[in-house]
C-alpha cells in the first residue's frame, strides 16, 4: 500500500492490539454521522462504534473528511469505524448554533486555498478568519481570487492591493474557473500524495475549479446527490478527490459563519505584525485597546498597522477567550451530566 490517497502506510501504522481484519482507510465524505470510506479493497460506508459515538470525548473523537482511521469492514460495502488515527493537521471552527462546541472541518490537510470572489465576497475581516482557523490547525494557506472574467485589470489590483496591505506575505492567486486564467499556476502547485482543500463563501467557485482541475464532471461516491434542484449545484457535505497526479482535494459546502474557538496561535501567525509589535508595549499584559504607552494602538494612528486589521485582531481575540471560557463550562457540565447517568446506572435495581 505505497502512497494509497496520500498515505506511506508507515506515516498511520494501525493501533497495536486491533482485531486482525481491521484496516486501514481514509474517510472521502461525511455526512450526519456516515462516512465514505476509501482503502485498496474499495469504498465502504461506515458508522462509528458506540464507543466514539457515546464517549466522553467532543466532536474531535469523531472522523472528518481527510482524517486516516482503522475500521473493519462488515461486507463488502458497509464496515465501522474503531479509530481514528493520530492527526497530522485538523481543520476546526467554533460549531455554530446554541449547543456550542466546535465543529470538525477536515484532517491531514496540507494546504488550505480560500476562495474569494469579487465584490459581494469580498472581506479582508473574514479573510483573517479563515487564515486564523487554518493558522491554527498548523495547514499552510493560499489565498485564491476566483472570477477575474468579471473585473477590469483596475479592479481586480484594487483587490489584490487590499489582501496585500493587511497580509504582505500572502501567497496569492488569480484564477478564473470560466476562462481557465491562472489554472496552470494551481494544477502546477499541486503534489502528489498532498492534501488540500477548497474553502471560501457559497458561489465563489469552489466546485467550479475543482471540477476544471479534475478535468470534467465528478463521479459521485454517494447516492446522496446535492442538486438543489435550481439549475446551481451547492455543495452540501464535503468530499475528497483524487486527482490523476495523485493528488487529494477536498471541497467543502460555502460557509456563512467562520466562527473561531481557542485560536491562540493561529491569531499569533495571522497577526504576527500585531505580536511583534506588542512586544514594545509598557505593560507586559498590555490589551492594546487604551493603555498609555501601548506600542500597537501607536502604530495603527500613525500608519505602520491598519486599524482595521487591530480592531478585527481585537474581535477575533475575543470570541478565541470567550470560546476558551464557554468551552471550559460546557465540558464541566457534560462531564457532571456522564457521572450522574453511571451513578444511576450502578444503583438502579436490577430486573431479575
Ligand atoms: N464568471 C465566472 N463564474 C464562475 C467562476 N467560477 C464559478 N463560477 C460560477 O459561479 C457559480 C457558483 O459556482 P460553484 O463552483 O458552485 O461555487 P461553490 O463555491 O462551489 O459554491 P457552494 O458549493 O455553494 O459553496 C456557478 O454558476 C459557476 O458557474 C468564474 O471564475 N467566473
Ligand atoms: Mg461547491
Ligand atoms: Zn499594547
Amino acid at each position: 500500500m505505497k502512497n494509497f490517497l496520500g498515505c506511506n502506510s508507515h506515516d498511520f501504522p494501525l493501533p497495536e492490539g486491533m482485531p486482525a481484519d481491521v484496516r486501514l482507510a481514509r474517510v472521502i465524505e461525511e455526512h450526519r454521522e456516515r462516512y465514505f470510506l476509501a482503502c485498496p479493497e474499495g469504498i465502504y460506508e461506515a458508522g462509528v462504534t458506540g464507543k466514539i459515538m457515546f464517549g466522553s470525548g467532543g466532536s474531535e473523537d469523531f472522523p472528518a473528511v481527510g482524517d486516516w482511521v482503522a475500521f473493519t469492514p462488515l461486507d463488502d460495502r458497509q464496515g465501522i469505524i474503531h479509530e481514528v488515527l493520530p492527526r497530522k493537521t485538523l481543520l476546526r471552527r467554533r460549531a455554530s448554533g446554541r449547543k456550542g462546541g466546535e465543529q470538525m472541518l477536515g484532517a491531514n490537510i496540507d494546504i488550505a486555498f480560500i476562495v474569494m470572489a469579487g465584490d459581494e465576497d469580498f472581506s479582508l475581516n473574514r479573510l483573517e478568519r479563515y487564515l486564523t482557523i487554518i493558522h491554527e490547525g498548523g495547514i499552510v494557506p493560499v489565498v485564491i481570487l476566483n472570477k477575474t472574467d468579471l473585473f477590469t485589470e483596475e479592479e481586480l489590483e484594487a483587490f489584490v492591493a487590499g489582501i496585500r496591505h493587511r497580509h504582505p506575505r500572502i501567497t496569492l492567486v488569480r484564477t478564473s474557473a470560466l476562462t481557465e486564467d491562472g489554472l496552470d499556476f494551481v494544477q502546477g502547485s499541486l503534489l502528489p500524495g498532498k492534501t488540500y482543500c477548497f474553502l471560501g463563501s457559497s458561489g465563489v467557485g469552489k466546485s467550479s475549479l475543482i471540477n476544471r482541475l479534475v478535468g470534467g464532471e465528478r463521479q459521485r461516491i454517494s447516492d446522496l446527490s446535492d442538486a438543489t434542484g435550481k439549475g446551481r449545484h451547492t455543495t452540501t457535505y464535503r468530499e475528497l478527490i483524487e486527482l490523476e497526479n495523485g493528488s487529494l482535494l477536498i471541497d467543502t459546502p460555502g460557509m456563512r459563519e467562520v466562527g473561531i474557538s481557542a485560536s491562540d496561535f493561529g491569531l499569533e501567525e495571522t497577526f504576527s505584525d500585531i505580536i511583534e509589535l506588542a512586544e514594545r508595549c509598557r505593560f507586559s499584559d498590555c490589551t492594546h485597546t487604551s493603555e498609555p504607552g501601548c506600542a500597537v494602538i501607536a502604530a495603527a494612528e500613525t500608519g505602520g498597522l491598519s486599524p482595521d486589521k487591530l480592531e478585527n485582531y481585537l474581535r477575533l481575540k475575543r470570541e478565541s477567550d470567550l470560546f476558551r471560557m464557554e468551552d471550559h463550562d460546557r465540558r464541566k457540565k457534560e462531564k457532571n451530566f456522564t457521572k450522574i447517568v453511571r451513578e444511576y446506572k450502578r444503583l438502579k435495581p436490577k430486573k431479575s
